[in-house]
């Protein structure tokens, strides 16, 4: 119970590839749309991991983490009732982590939804909350007895607003605002009755959800700087859903945030008490997807102003910003405003790898990149914030969404045409840390 979870996270539909046996995933129909995806790619084989699941197992053992998060595939498993192709897969995946000495870490719902769900309104429709826990309670039974931890739902809202009102994720809709809150309700309530289920069904069960965590940090160490971090963090400064408190306040018992009421008023669905309290299912930890941050300091009358970083400071090939001091900040603010031990559920970089003359793949900046986090983790737990885990984003290189194959992410590299892998020097670096640290 008490060691530190030394793992990689991944998805389903990311990696899986083997379209043949499965259902049609929202990603499929999404995929044949044209101009949808970077380049026309699809993940028809993605990384090939179905195919070669012995190799990656033996893969993670080499690795040598402690604990592999991975998520089911509803469409895999069945969109109403258990398809026994899916099941049996994931019995081998399971049996051989447990056999490899590594905990299964499982998500329910990593984005891909079966297309007989999706064509009766996915997460809009109000049956929607009823499915989801029908579908966890079938995991749940099957998979209970060798899988204790579980993440309910993975970034809410990359799903939700990304591919309900953007449109630039599967389904593919750009529909009204108040539609869009309708089905961030509806998912949020799927997640409340699937822990009840999860609950009922797992002995000695360990949930939590994975929601993103856009941080802010403060720009000095002045406490007023700090106050307008944590100010930041937990705000609404638009009406853009991608921000955490949307989603974490509710989740972890404080009922959406005063501004979610001022910003979005009447749009926002009827939402009773008694969905407050189904939504609020007590959690064993703040599980966060935590990539980067935005850097503030407090302005006038203390209100949070943000600084830009300065020209030519790292970014990912994603553009993303490279702060590792977030991963300080974050999970400390998270333990003030929650009270819970926190878990890193997704943190990496994507970056422009390729295999080098010599037939290895030399990833100095992830090499890099994931000793900078895991130290501010580190200097947050030595101030007593309690972390119970890391999970690098991610294991094998994948289909990045909207973005196709264009970003490699993995700490293993993969031909997407053979499936071919090796591992970058990043495998090997992770591979002396995690080795370091269980043996002390
Ligand atoms: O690949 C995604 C993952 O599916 C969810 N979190 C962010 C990753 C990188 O974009």
């Amino acid at each position: 119970m008490g060691e530190f979870l030394w793992g990689v996270a991944s998805s389903s539909y990311q990696i899986e590839g083997d379209r043949a046996s499965r259902a049609e995933a929202n990603w499929d129909k999404f995929a044949e749309r044209k101009g949808a995806i970077f380049a026309g790619h699809d993940a028809l084989f993605a990384s090939h991991h179905v195919a070669r699941l012995e190799e990656d197992l033996d893969l993670l053992a080499a690795l040598g983490v402690s604990a592999y998060r991975f998520s089911f595939s509803w469409p895999r498993l069945g969109a109403r009732v258990d398809d026994p192709r899916g099941v049996s897969f994931y019995e081998r995946l399971v049996d051989g982590l447990l056999a490899r000495g590594i905990e299964p870490v499982a998500t329910l719902f990593h984005w891909d939804a079966p297309v007989e769900l999706e064509r009766l309104g996915g997460f809009l429709s109000p049956e929607s909350p009823a499915w989801f826990a029908s579908y966890a309670e079938r995991v749940a039974r099957r998979f209970g007895d060798r899988i204790r931890r579980f993440l309910t739902i993975n970034e809410p809202h990359a799903y939700i607003e990304g591919g309900l009102r953007d449109g630039r994720h599967a389904p593919g809709h750009r529909l009204p605002l108040s539609q869009v809150l309708l089905a961030a309700h509806n998912t949020l309530k799927a997640h409340g009755l699937a822990v009840q289920v999860l609950r009922a069904h797992v002995s000695q069960s360990w949930v939590s959800a994975a929601p993103v965590l856009l941080a802010a940090t403060p720009a000095s160490p002045s406490p007023e700087d700090v106050e307008a971090a944590y100010r930041f963090t937990f705000s609404l400064p638009t009406d853009r859903l991608r921000v955490s408190a949307f989603w974490l306040d509710p989740l972890y018992g404080r009922g959406y945030p005063d501004e979610v009421w001022t910003r979005f008023g009447s749009l926002m669905p009827k939402v009773s008490p008694e969905e407050v309290d189904l939504i609020s299912q007590p959690l064993d930890a703040v599980g966060v997807n935590l990539y980067d941050a935005v850097r503030v300091r407090a302005g006038a009358e203390g209100a949070a102003e943000i600084v830009p970083f300065g020209v030519g400071s790292p970014r990912t090939s994603f553009d993303w910003p490279v702060t590792p001091e977030a991963h300080y900040f974050g999970p400390k603010f998270l333990h003030q405003r929650y009270g819970l031990p926190v878990i890193i559920t997704e943190n990496g970089l994507s970056a422009s790898d390729w295999i080098a003359l010599d037939g290895r793949v030399h990833d100095a900046d992830r090499v890099d990149f994931l000793e900078r986090h895991l130290q501010e983790l580190e200097r947050a737990q030595a101030e007593g914030v309690p972390i119970l885990g890391y999970f690098h984003w991610t294991f094998l290189d994948n289909f990045e969404w909207n973005h196709g194959y264009k970003h490699r992410f993995g700490l293993v590299y993969v031909d997407f045409g053979t499936g071919a892998r090796t591992p970058k020097d990043s495998f090997f670096a992770y591979r002396d840390r995690i080795r370091a640290e269980r043996s002390k």
